[in-house]
């Protein structure tokens, strides 16, 4: 297992021909043989004391059409959550103000579509242009795709589109049945084709095995280029959603995930994403020796809880970690 060829299909020099027993030899291995591969492809890459902090705003919630078996925002579970239609304009950019003001280089605004109508378009592009103009990075989740619709983001000055696989594709069909994998893959080549960085990860814990987690990294790093932002979730079980009862995954194993699709896609962004709230500071700071270099930064994710930016704070003194 060599890790990475001279140069791969893709002419970046990084492996996209990662075979599914080599990613499972990977996460077999000892604890502290994972992690010292992790950390040495992690420091090839980048500053080791370095993590990037975006904050996270929920511009459309709830009443989606998706039934996505993690999701609070689902109209197919009951989880009492408060429907709320697309935000006005003003309030996004005071978000985003306040999220710069606090140390954020990246702003994301996720919306509850399985996929916008064009007429749905108009206003995130203006939330686009809005808040890359207070000079930070913009990021937009707001379902599936068509090509021309990535190239009005992107003309609009979109820097990373989030879209995620969530699991292996032979898990996927236990979690989602209202979008396939393909179409998430016809997404993500559209966001690729445009020119916008793509943002692609999943989530660890939702009853899937090793060989599904294994499956989801495999898929993620043999795209034609390797997404630059991976966000590795830890389910949040949320009540009312068929996942809530979920027995949590080991620790390590979420650890472990990190460090694999760290080896995996070494040039990448890997992105410590929801689930911190229920992680104590010791199991964040493996996750980050592990490779994570990547937050989401504010006391709320899209609709769920995250550590509020006091402890995170505190957090990166104790660890001696820079946020960029
Ligand atoms: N509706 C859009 C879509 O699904 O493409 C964008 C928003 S959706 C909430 C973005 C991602 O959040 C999902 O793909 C999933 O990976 C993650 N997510 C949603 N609910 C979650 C939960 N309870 N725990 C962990 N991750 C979750
Ligand atoms: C991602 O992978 N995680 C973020 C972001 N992309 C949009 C969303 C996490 C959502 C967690 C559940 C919630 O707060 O609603
Ligand atoms: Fe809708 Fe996205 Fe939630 Fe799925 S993950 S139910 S698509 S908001």
């Amino acid at each position: 297992m060599s890790g990475a060829v001279a140069n791969g299909p893709a002419g970046d020099g990084l492996r996209h021909d990662w075979q599914r027993e080599e990613i499972e030899a990977l996460f077999a291995e000892p604890f502290m043989d994972l992690m010292y591969r992790a950390q040495q492809v992690h420091r090839e890459h980048f500053m080791p004391g370095e993590v990037q902090v975006s904050t996270l705003l929920s511009i459309k919630t709830g009443a989606c059409p998706e039934d996505c078996a993690y999701c609070p925002q689902s109209a197919h579970h009951k989880t009492g959550l408060e429907v709320e239609r697309l935000l006005p304009l003003d309030e996004v950019v005071e978000a985003a103000r306040a999220a710069k003001a606090r140390g954020a280089s990246r702003f994301c605004m996720g919306a509850a579509w399985r996929q916008p109508r064009d007429k749905d378009l108009e206003p995130v592009l203006e939330m686009v242009q809005a808040v890359k103009a207070l000079g930070l990075e913009t990021c937009v989740t707001l379902g599936m795709l068509t090509a021309e619709q990535t190239r009005r983001l992107r003309d609009a000055g979109l820097d990373y589109y989030n879209h995620n696989l969530d699991t292996s594709p032979e898990f996927y069909g236990e979690i989602i049945s209202t979008r396939t994998y393909q179409d998430r893959l016809d997404t993500l080549a559209h966001v690729r084709e445009a020119g916008i960085h793509v943002c692609s990860g999943g989530i660890v814990g939702m009853g899937e095995d090793r060989a599904d987690r294994a499956g989801m990294l495999q898929a993620l790093a043999n795209l034609p280029r390797h997404p630059e932002s991976v966000p590795i979730n830890l389910l949040v079980r949320v009540e009312g959603t068929p996942l809530a009862e979920v027995e949590p995954p080991d620790p390590f194993e979420f650890v472990r995930t990190i460090a694999v699709a760290r080896i995996l896609m070494p040039a990448s962004h890997v992105r410590l994403s929801a689930g911190r709230e229920a992680m104590g500071d010791e199991l964040q700071a493996l996750c980050f020796l592990a490779g994570a270099n990547s937050i989401f930064y504010g006391e709320k994710l899209l609709t769920t809880p995250n550590p509020d930016a006091d402890r995170d704070r505190a957090l990166f003194e104790r660890l001696g970690i820079t946020p960029v």
